[in-house]
């Protein structure tokens, strides 16, 4: 089989593994279309050189910026993507690619998760993974289980339309959404396997993970505002206003006990609680109504 029109983007900052990656990918797709996107030193890209790749030495920073940058030098009818730090396999990336190929999908990703944590992955960047990428899927309609996959694949039209965006850091959430967003709606998954890094490489983003799982809670947060504001605003103050009540309940329950009301500080946080709660659903309802607006004045 030839497979001339895939291309596979590698980004990579000194990562060690990426050298088999590559020998193994070049074995099993013949002919396909390998671009190394680089942050690393002298020493590193000339190991890489050795391995006639294409190599773009990275100008913008960030995973999302590289893989922007590499799929834009490719050339391939679909593009694809595998992390090359020896935690995934090159043959689930085939896998992923076929998926894409027979035209079974827009975009595919591998699934590393398959509804269970792997040992590979820490308890916080799992928990982390999945809630996201259920929030995601509520708010968007898409069935997909791992948002930070390192295994992925698009038609090349999918890439094209969203070629123009500016990245934000959320990974490979970033290429899902924006393709969604574009019109590009069959997005699928399939179970992937996944090792833990090698010993003695160390993660690239692990540094910053915690800042990193910020940065993409607080742009899901977002776009469920932009997209459905009353979903976000309305499930944040349905809690609020429950915790308040529960909290103004004790408070009646002592009183009615005692015959006395000594828990005022406790009556004062459960009132403070329902009016934040009311006004964040309120809050939704004119979000939504704006939102409404603006898309039917978008459809005119
Ligand atoms: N060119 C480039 N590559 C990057 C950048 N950030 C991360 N990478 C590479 O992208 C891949 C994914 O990054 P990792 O550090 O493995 O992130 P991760 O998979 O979430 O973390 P681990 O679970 O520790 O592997 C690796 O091959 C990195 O070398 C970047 O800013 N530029
Ligand atoms: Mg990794």
């Amino acid at each position: 089989m030839k497979w001339n029109d895939v291309s596979v983007v590698l980004p990579t900052i000194e990562e060690s593994g990426a050298f088999a990656v590559i020998d193994s990918i070049k074995a099993l797709m013949p002919g396909c279309e390998i671009v190394v996107i680089d942050r690393s030193g002298a020493e590193y890209r000339k190991k890489l050189r050795e391995k006639r790749i294409k190599l773009v030495e990275q100008q913008s920073k960030g995973y999302e910026n590289a893989l922007m940058e590499g799929f834009r030098s490719t050339k391939g009818k679909i593009v694809a993507t595998i992390d090359p730090d020896g935690t995934y396999d090159p043959e689930d990336l085939v896998k992923v690619v076929n998926l894409v190929r027979q035209g079974k999908a827009d975009m595919a990703l591998g699934n590393r998760l398959n509804g269970k944590r792997t040992r590979a992955m820490n308890k916080y960047i799992s928990f982390g993974n999945n809630s996201i990428t259920k929030i995601y899927n509520t708010v968007h309609k898409i069935g997909i289980h791992d948002a930070l996959s390192g295994i992925f694949a698009m038609k090349r039209e999918a890439f094209e339309a969203i070629s123009g965006v500016l990245p934000y850091r959320a990974g490979t959430l970033f290429f899902v959404l924006e393709v969604s967003k574009a019109g590009f709606k069959n997005i699928t998954d399939m179970p992937i396997k996944y090792y833990p890094r090698p010993n003695g490489t160390e993660s690239k983003l692990a540094k910053s993970k915690l800042l990193y799982g910020l940065g993409v809670s607080g742009h899901i947060v977002r776009s469920a505002r932009d997209y459905s504001p009353l979903l976000i605003f309305g499930v944040i103050g349905t809690l609020l206003m429950l915790a308040g009540l529960i909290l103004g309940v004790l408070v009646i329950i002592n009183y009615l006990n005692t015959g006395v009301l000594t828990e005022i500080g406790r009556a004062l946080i459960a009132f403070m609680l329902v009016t934040i709660g009311f006004l964040s659903v309120i809050s939704g309802l004119i979000l939504d109504l704006l939102l409404q607006i603006a898309r039917k004045m978008d459809g005119l």
